[in-house]
């Protein structure tokens, strides 16, 4: 599927979903909001695609919000922009079973750095950074920055990022957990193609799994994390992948997944 706005091609069961409007550093208007929405449902659907890298075309990955959409009289309106664009796209790739690598090859702000970070493996490049833009504008953080951010760096570093709308580059964003890993721009878009190809040939069930337990823990308390591992456990332990991963280990051979 091609549109102007998002490109998916799917090649070796990776799915590469490009944020596609460069000339704005591929900030959303709606019709990218709801083709990266139709691209992920697709991802959902082929039972072909093991793994999806979301990356962005040019020098940014997404500004956020096109925010000349905002003032448009004839744009969406702002009462449907989270319910319509953001919160399904945040929805959609948390719910995917099967990893999302987000690869931020340059500026991230607003929705376009939190959709990233909603991802489940995120890498960026050294020439990327990331900007919770939205207090500049009155605005507050949106498609789950409020969520993932103090989660995943704590809550300090989160409201003071939030509220003085700091850049930070690749290699900070680092620092503070927000991200995986740094990856120099000149090897960039070969390495978190790798990364993408490996986590595609990995066992997709037990990584579905893993990752809903990593998004039921935020809100469970300990006995029930304890049972839901107990529960996923016994239905990883019914994939093919469990078998031939043992198998393989036993044979000192490296095991072929099959994402079954
Ligand atoms: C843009 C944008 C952009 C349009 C760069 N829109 N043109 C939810 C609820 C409802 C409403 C609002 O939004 C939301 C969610 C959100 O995402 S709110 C946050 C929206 N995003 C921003 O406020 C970020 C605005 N952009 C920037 O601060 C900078 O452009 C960043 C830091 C992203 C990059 O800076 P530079 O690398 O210096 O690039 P630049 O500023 O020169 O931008 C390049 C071009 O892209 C430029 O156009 P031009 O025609 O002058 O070359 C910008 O106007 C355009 N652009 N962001 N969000």
């Amino acid at each position: 599927m091609s549109t102007a706005t998002i490109t998916l091609s799917v090649e070796q069961q990776v799915a590469r979903i490009t944020l596609n409007r460069p000339e704005k550093l591929n900030a959303f208007n709606r019709e990218m909001a709801l083709a990266l929405q139709a691209a992920l449902d697709t991802c959902g659907q082929n039972d072909d695609i093991r793994a999806v890298l979301i990356t962005g075309a040019g020098k940014g990955f997404s500004a956020g919000q096109d925010l000349s959409e905002v003032i448009d009289p004839q744009g969406p309106g702002m009462s449907k922009i989270l319910k319509e664009h953001y919160n399904p796209i945040v929805r959609k790739i948390r719910a995917l079973p099967k990893p999302v690598l987000a690869a931020v090859n340059g500026v991230a702000a607003g929705a376009g750095a939190n959709i990233a970070l909603c991802a489940d493996v995120v890498v960026a490049s050294s020439a990327a950074s990331f900007v919770q833009a939205f207090s500049k504008i009155g605005l507050i953080p949106d498609s789950g920055g409020t969520y993932f951010l103090p989660r995943l760096i704590g809550w300090q570093r989160a409201s003071a990022l939030a509220m003085l709308g700091d850049k930070i580059g690749a290699q900070e964003a680092e620092r503070m957990g927000m991200i995986y890993q740094v990856i120099p721009e000149d090897t960039f878009s070969a390495k978190a193609w790798e990364l993408a190809l490996k986590l595609a040939q990995l066992p997709t069930v037990g990584l579905a799994l893993t990752k809903e337990a990593f998004s039921l823990s935020v809100t469970q308390s300990l006995e029930d994390q304890l049972q839901t591992e107990d529960h996923f456990q016994q239905k990883a332990a019914l994939s093919a992948d469990f078998k031939e991963g043992v198998q393989a280990f036993l044979e000192k051979r490296s095991p072929r997944f099959i994402g079954k």
